[in-house]
């Protein structure tokens, strides 16, 4: 199975641990097509990188191979919420991992889409759970 996760990283690098933790999680199931986002060492400001066209166009076509799109949508990311809306359209199955007691609010357009299966949750060991029966179906 092919896996793309998506988290945050113009939006705000403060969870790229724990984006790392779910990748190495994701990949219990499949390929993860996208494990740079939990490169620790990925910054908010880099950019140093390829274009941004080019970015967008490689992650795009990484996304139509994907199987799944798995998200971390607790960091508010403008890309993040832009790939689920493409994955979304394309038909593909997608998990949004939400945690209510970081204070943020999630986006009516996230939480209100009936094609996203959303879970709020506390405890990493508690987001496992929630991934592993996504995947697992
Ligand atoms: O708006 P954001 O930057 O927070 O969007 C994050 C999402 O867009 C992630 O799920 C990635 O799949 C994708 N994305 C955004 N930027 C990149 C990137 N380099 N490389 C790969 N995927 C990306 C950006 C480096 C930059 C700091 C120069």
């Amino acid at each position: 199975m092919k896996i793309y996760f998506a988290g945050s990283i113009r939006g705000g690098r403060e969870d790229a641990e724990l984006y790392f933790e779910i990748i190495n999680s994701l990949k219990n199931f499949g390929k993860v097509l996208t494990e740079h986002v939990g490169d620790k060492a990925l910054s908010s400001l880099g950019d140093d990188g390829p274009t941004d066209r080019f970015i967008h166009d490689r992650d795009l076509e990484w996304l139509k191979t994907a199987d799944v799109l798995v998200a971390e949508v607790t960091t508010i990311s403008m890309g993040v919420g832009y790939e689920i809306g493409r994955a979304v359209e394309a038909g593909k199955r997608v998990l949004c991992l939400f945690r209510p007691e970081s204070g943020k609010n999630l986006s009516a357009m996230i939480a209100g889409c009936p094609d996203i299966e959303l879970i709020n949750y506390k405890t990493f060991e508690d987001a496992q759970l929630a991934i592993s029966s996504f995947l697992e179906r």
